[in-house]
């Protein structure tokens, strides 16, 4: 019997750090693009020492061999799309704008990070600046929570009003799309996330998931699943309705992996 002939599936490529205990960055990315029937690349911008419950050294790669990882992958396919995570600092961070504008590669799914779940920083001073400066006016989209939000704009968020007012300055900013997570903003509140496509405003009700706050590397699941959503070829909107439910369901049915807080389950059936 002849083999079947090899199938041409959707490319997505990450830009993130690595995470060893694979609840987030390019190895939580990784699954999530795969639980979407969407091929994954992936560019290191820095080894982190951690596990489920904390974060120790953040080791930033050479900038120029970010730039090298992206350019040498692209040469086999060029992905649908591309998300960035932890950036580590300003070379990287100006490195990856550099390569993602000389290659003429999709404007990426900005996942603004800032700190890990356990507030450590993911990227240093300077790279937050050049994030706000050079990252988020390419970005298709940008994915902040309500902390990384309120560092970016400067404007406090207690409310839907305030949320509308960061959205808007994201836009401002560049951004052709804004999502802002409100999962943060108060435990007897919905989950309410706010969307805007740059025109309108979307708010995104979803069910608060008892003890969901504890797991980490929901925003990078979220901002993967919709970089896989669109190398698929859905729209923005649809992309972001659609990782908020896959988020949703990796957390319903997350499990535990030895000591310390619960872990998503990427592959929870929908
Ligand atoms: O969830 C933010 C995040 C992003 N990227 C990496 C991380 C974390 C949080 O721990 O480790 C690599």
């Amino acid at each position: 019997m002849k083999p079947p002939r090899p199938r041409a599936i959707p490319v997505a490529l990450t830009i993130a750090g690595s995470d060893p205990s694979g609840g987030a960055g390019v190895q939580a990315d990784l699954k999530t693009f795969a639980a979407h029937r969407v091929y994954g690349f992936s560019a290191i911008t820095a080894v982190i020492a951690q596990n489920s419950a904390c974060v120790g050294r953040v080791a930033p790669i050479d900038a120029a061999l970010v730039a090298e990882q992206i350019a040498t992958i692209v040469r086999q396919c060029r992905p649908g799309a591309i998300k960035t995570g932890a950036l580590a600092n300003a070379e990287i961070v100006a490195a990856v704008v550099r390569t993602i504008r000389r290659l003429r590669l999709p404007a990426p799914v900005v996942d603004p990070v800032l700190l890990s779940s356990s507030r450590k920083r993911l990227v240093d001073r300077a790279g937050e600046a050049a994030i706000r400066s050079q990252l988020i006016p390419i970005a298709r989209i940008v994915t902040p929570n309500i902390a990384e939000a309120e560092a970016l704009t400067g404007i406090a968020i207690d409310d839907a009003r305030s949320m509308r007012a960061a959205a808007r300055e994201l836009i401002a900013m560049g951004a052709r799309a804004v999502v802002i997570k409100g999962g943060h903003l108060g435990a007897n509140q919905p989950a309410l996330d706010l969307f805007c496509d740059g025109r309108r405003f979307v708010e995104l009700i979803g069910n608060r998931i008892k003890g969901g706050a504890d797991v980490h590397g929901t925003g990078c699941a979220f901002s993967a699943a919709i970089a896989a959503a669109l190398a698929r070829g859905e729209s923005i909107e649809t992309a972001v309705r659609g990782a908020k439910a896959f988020v949703t369901q990796a957390l319903k049915r997350r499990v535990t992996i030895g000591r310390g807080p619960a872990m998503l389950d990427h592959f929870a059936r929908r």
